[in-house]
């Protein structure tokens, strides 16, 4: 008898077991069909909606996926906190199940589930592997002038001030493997929005562990609304800003440091 390899495979090859954590609020138009994309695209991986009580019914629907499918999992929580409060509750759900790797993925779409093995891939040699808008040979398809502004200048803005040598610091596709969730200190982390991933870049680069980024096709969402808001772009320049002050008056105070960092 002739086993079915693929639908055996536990995890990534070279990489071990996979969780693939997707923050929810109010995604019922969007999380069963970014759940079944990732069972298409990656079967051996497993899943943790991360929902935020939404109001439009998600968490609902997550349970349904969960009871039909054991790879599938919801952490109900109890309020909308923001995404860096969901993910790390997500990164601590898959330290305590003993995962050897952590995927950072958004539920609109707009992270293609077909891009993860190439993301997993990287990850065999990489602690931390960064899905990026904006290396050669990435796409972003139908985002607006305004949106590709913000990103770019944000990440212009991020790299200049925290001297990190990523491109998409901003980005939210990603691949952390345990040891680098180890090695970065999760409970000094305060960011809720985009600056989580900036902050999380930041952790990771100072923590020495090794970074690579791989190319994306990086999609605007088509359906529900975004949750990105003023708000969330001053928390991220108000951060990166005092981060950038901090480490440069940490280097004044200790010279020999400025040869090292950043
Ligand atoms: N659990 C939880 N998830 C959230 C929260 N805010 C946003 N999310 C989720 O985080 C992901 C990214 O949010 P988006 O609204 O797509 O934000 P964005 O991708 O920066 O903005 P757009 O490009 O306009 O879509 C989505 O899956 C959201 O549902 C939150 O407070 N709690
Ligand atoms: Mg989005």
């Amino acid at each position: 008898m002739v086993l079915a390899a693929d639908t055996k495979t536990v995890g990534h090859p070279g990489v071990g077991r996979v969780l693939v954590v997707v923050p929810t609020y109010n995604e019922a138009d969007n999380v069963s069909r970014i759940v079944a994309r990732v069972r298409a695209a990656a079967p051996g991986v497993d899943i943790l909606v991360a929902d935020d009580n939404s109001p439009d019914g998600t968490g609902a629907i997550c349970d349904r996926l969960a009871g039909a499918d054991p790879h599938v999992h919801v952490l109900h929580r109890p309020g909308k906190e923001g995404l860096g409060a969901a993910y790390l509750a997500g990164f601590a759900w898959a330290r305590q199940r003993g995962y050897d790797a952590v995927v950072e993925m958004d539920a609109d779409g707009s992270h293609a589930p077909e891009d993860l093995p190439a993301l997993l891939d990287a990850a065999r040699e990489a602690d931390v592997v960064i899905g990026s808008r904006w290396t050669r040979g990435a796409r972003v398809v139908n985002w607006p002038w305004h949106r590709l502004l913000l990103s770019r200048c944000g990440n212009l803005y991020a790299r200049l001030a925290l001297g990190m040598p990523v491109s998409d610091a901003t980005g939210g596709y990603r691949v952390y493997r345990s040891r680098a969730l180890d090695a970065i200190d999760l409970a000094s982390v305060r960011s809720q929005g985009y600056a989580f991933q900036v902050e999380l870049s930041r952790l990771a680069h100072r923590a020495g562990v090794r970074m690579v980024e791989v190319p994306i096709t990086f999609v605007e969402r088509e359906h529900g609304d975004s949750k990105m808001s003023p708000l969330i772009v001053a928390e991220a320049l108000w951060r990166i800003t005092s981060w950038g002050l901090r480490d440069r008056r940490a280097a004044a105070r200790r010279p020999e440091a400025l040869a090292r960092w950043p």
